[in-house]
């Protein structure tokens, strides 16, 4: 460790115990493949794929080679009134992997932005069609949807909303987490009944003043709660049925995590609007995507007065970055040409396995997972809910696993190039880090 606790001060971290942080510095140094070196040289396996962001591994030399030649040759181009074809040949790539339904793309630089974008891009649309007063959002309990204020007011993570107030008009459904679904593994199959508290919603609220229904078809950040079969299809037909539009964020299911290319095709239901991010690049580069059908763009166009004019005031400096688009293309390729997609399907059944295993380790409460991911939840302390996953991420580290902590979870998704022994590896070393309590 080169840096003094001094020289810590002046970065404030995100979502990061600064004070805690800054005592006991956890530096990474490197990264290839399926693991990190940290400051002190030690292996640490990548048991979130960075910030569930890097399923391909570190170091991809494809994208390393793709980004440098960009950078080379168009480090920067104006992303208003101008363009490089990248960001078509990107946006032609993300329409062919993403349901048929969506063809047009709108890029930005992170998860936070393609939400608060989505849900302006869903005020836009009925304004443009007369319909004013459609503007409230539906969001879930315990969703999350990045941290700008759109997405926070639509987020259902109380710390993450109580110390900034309501920002934009929103309701919430309730979550999906359900006794009798405890250690269920996949989709549990009871719950599909929720859906249709929306039913309810629309009647407190009007069809005439609600916007759009969001939610993750996949909560991750939450602790990773798969949908109750039949429970998206049921939000669907609701959403149909009162002209609502049906926004999935797919910021950490997009791209093969499910061990599809989209939630949306591995829960076989189509929204209106689709955020995507992380994966995209596999995490190298920031780039967000958020993919809208014809009939939602058309009305922009249809309304956008004469040609020269801006059809959707909106849109961000970096919005379709050459060189984010040059690691994107990259990056999809590897995924497809590495046939990575097919690796998540295979080695998703003995993850599901070796995560089960720990029921009945100490603490545990339940057990949930879907595709490469998976979430534990942790008996509390007293009190104190965020204690103990903390306290097992940190022992994990000990034994050179990176694991995330979270609420009262413990998530893991490891990358999509990980093999049998590398899971058990890593279910172990959770397991004995619940067992090193006492
Ligand atoms: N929507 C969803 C569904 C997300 O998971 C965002 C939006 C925001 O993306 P940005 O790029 O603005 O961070 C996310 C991000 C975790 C974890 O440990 C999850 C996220 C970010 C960091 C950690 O679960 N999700
Ligand atoms: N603030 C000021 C003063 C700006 O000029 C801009 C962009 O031009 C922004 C904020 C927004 O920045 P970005 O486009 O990177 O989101």
């Amino acid at each position: 460790m080169t840096l003094s606790r001094e020289q810590l001060e002046a970065h404030w971290m995100p979502f990061t115990g600064n004070r805690q942080f800054k005592d006991h510095p956890r530096m990474m140094a490197s990264a290839k493949g399926a693991y990190y070196l940290d400051a002190d040289d030690r292996k640490i396996f990548d048991g979130l794929s960075g910030l569930w962001t890097c399923g391909l591994g570190h170091g991809r030399e494809e994208i390393t080679a793709a980004v440098s030649a960009q950078m080379s040759n168009l480090d920067y181009s104006p992303g208003f009134q101008y363009g490089h074809e990248l960001s078509f040949e990107l946006a032609n790539k993300v329409v062919e992997l993403t349901p048929s339904r969506l063809d047009h793309v709108f890029f930005t630089d992170s998860g936070s932005e393609t939400i608060d974008t989505a849900l302006k891009m869903a005020r836009g649309y009925w304004r443009s069609k007369g319909q004013h007063g459609k503007s409230k959002f539906i969001g879930r309990i315990k969703g999350y949807h990045g941290v700008n204020y759109g997405g926070v007011g639509v987020g259902g993570i109380g710390f993450n909303r109580k110390m900034f107030g309501q920002s934009v008009d929103a309701d919430h459904m309730c979550d999906t987490l359900l006794d009798e679904n405890k250690f269920s593994r996949g989709m549990p199959a009871v719950g599909a009944h929720l859906a249709d508290e929306l039913e309810q919603l629309v009647q407190l609220h009007d069809a005439s003043n609600i916007a759009a229904v969001i939610v993750e078809p996949l909560s991750g950040t939450a602790g990773v709660l798969p949908p109750p079969v039949g429970y998206l299809n049921r939000l669907r037909e609701i959403c149909d049925k009162h002209d609502l539009l049906l926004i999935f964020d797919e910021v950490i299911t997009g791209f093969g995590r499910m061990g599809s290319m989209t939630g949306a095709e591995e829960f076989g239901v189509t929204p209106d609007i689709m955020t995507l991010a992380k994966q995209i690049t596999n995490g190298t580069i920031p780039l967000g995507a958020v993919v809208v059908g014809s009939e939602i763009y058309d009305t922009f166009m249809e309304n956008g007065g004469p040609d020269y004019m801006v059809e959707f005031p909106h849109g961000y400096t970096y919005s379709a970055h050459p060189v984010a688009c040059a690691a994107g293309i990259a990056a999809l390729d590897v995924l497809i040409d590495d046939k990575l997609i097919e690796n998540v399907k295979s080695m998703s059944s003995k993850f599901e396995e070796a995560v089960h295993s720990l029921k009945g380790s100490p603490f545990v409460t339940d057990i949930r997972n879907y595709g490469l991911s998976a979430g534990i939840s942790l008996e509390h302390y007293p009190g104190e809910p965020l204690r103990r996953p903390f306290e097992v991420g940190l022992k994990c580290l000990e034994k050179g696993f990176y694991v995330r902590w979270g609420g009262d979870t413990i998530q893991l998704a490891p990358p999509f190039i990980v093999d049998e022994k590398q899971i058990d590896d890593l279910i172990n070393a959770v397991g004995e880090s619940l067992h090193e309590f006492n």
